[in-house]
């Protein structure tokens, strides 16, 4: 298929309300998204990386630059007919997995649709529904934090997510527990520990959590690895597995049980299908992680969770978990069983609202 024509659109969407992890805070979700014309067919995509460099190095302004310089004269011009020959085109270009991943997605987006399949169908998944829960941001207090996941639970999630950091892991953590023996319930520290602070994550091992997910610094998987030892509860690595490799290191060395994939942060769904498959094989259960992705990257990170190494249940919310006012026609609404509804229409099977993207757009470039 002849690429012919690409737009930048740089959006900034207010969320719901800020969500705080144990270094940050987010209040309003700046994207990039990637809209491609190839042959009479339209694609989206999403970067995910957001206006900080906190949870990796890429940003808003890098995925532009490294799009606008790199990954799209790559591609415009040219015939591409599968997502190898993309990944062939930009093999020059290191890092920047997040660029990558939000062309990638248009591309996915485009050639499901010439295919006449949904993206899941396209990706080989199955089914009608996936398994989601809620990612709970660092709240004031832990009274706070109680009420919070009250209504979430009363929203219908069935699986929960708690921002831990230190000062604000156990005391949080239990408290949930008591008010909810049977909840499924698991962590995440986004890098805020040491090894040397081993003791305040042991803390949490006997609190019958799905997982703690990423406790250590962004780039280790060594020091994971000695505190999966000293753990029965399973490890989730997230920030650490930037590609297949690593996530075969971090299997090897029991750095981690559990997988968290998530496409952007693995440069595109391509890789994060490797990972699953790698996984899948040796029976080391994976999930979809989330980066507050509007209906765009939502739809896309449901497609791929459609996959059956998939077997916990996603960081995939409801549209208005995150906004007020989503960026597609049809919001994302929850089932009453903790699930999301799986797009049927060809491609990522969701419609932009023109309107909204107006209304959120700071930038937008044209390349042909
Ligand atoms: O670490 O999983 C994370 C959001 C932004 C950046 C990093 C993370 C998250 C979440 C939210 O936990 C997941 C979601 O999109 O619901
Ligand atoms: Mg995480």
């Amino acid at each position: 298929m002849k690429i012919e024509r690409i737009t930048l659109h740089h959006i900034s969407m207010p969320l719901a309300s800020p969500f705080r992890t144990s270094r940050w805070v987010e209040n309003d979700r700046e994207c990039v998204l990637v809209e491609l014309l190839a042959e009479g067919l339209r694609g989206w995509g999403e970067c995910v990386a957001t206006q900080n460099c906190t949870y990796s190095y890429e940003t808003v302004k890098t995925n532009w630059l490294i799009l606008e310089d790199f990954l799209l004269p790559a591609i415009l011009g040219s015939d591409l007919n599968d997502i190898a020959a993309y990944r062939a085109a930009i093999s020059s270009v290191t890092g920047h997995p997040m660029a990558k991943a939000g062309l990638e997605m248009a591309l996915w987006d485009v050639f499901a649709q010439a295919a006449g399949v949904s993206l899941s169908r396209f990706l080989g998944g199955d089914g009608e529904r996936v398994a989601v829960g809620v990612s709970i941001g660092i709240q004031p207090t832990t009274a706070v934090l109680l009420e919070t996941v009250e209504d979430y639970l009363a929203e219908g999630y069935r699986r929960v997510k708690l921002k831990i950091k230190p000062g604000r892991d156990l005391i949080d953590t239990a408290a949930v527990r008591r008010a909810h023996p049977d909840l499924l319930l698991q962590v995440d520290a986004n890098s805020a520990y040491r090894l040397a602070d081993a003791e305040a994550i042991m803390a949490l091992d006997d609190l019958d959590l799905l997982l703690i997910e990423q406790p250590l610094a962004h780039d280790d998987i060594i020091d994971h690895a000695k505190l999966q030892a000293q753990l029965q509860t399973p490890l989730c690595l997230d920030e650490s597995i930037i590609s297949l490799d690593h996530a075969r290191w971090a299997l090897e060395l029991d750095a981690c049980r559990i997988l968290n994939i998530k496409p952007g942060r693995v440069g595109g769904m391509f890789e994060g299908k490797l990972i699953h498959d790698y996984c899948l094989e040796r029976g080391v259960p994976v999930w979809m992680g989330g980066m507050l992705e509007t209906g765009i990257g939502r739809a896309a990170n449901i497609a791929l969770a459609t996959l059956p190494g998939f077997s916990l249940p996603g960081d995939i919310s409801a549209s208005t978990r995150y906004y007020q006012q989503d960026i597609i026609t049809e919001p994302f609404e929850l089932n009453p069983d903790s699930t999301l509804s799986v797009p049927t229409a060809p491609g990522l099977g969701i419609t932009v609202d023109r309107h909204r993207l107006e209304q959120v757009t700071l930038r937008r470039q044209v390349f042909s």
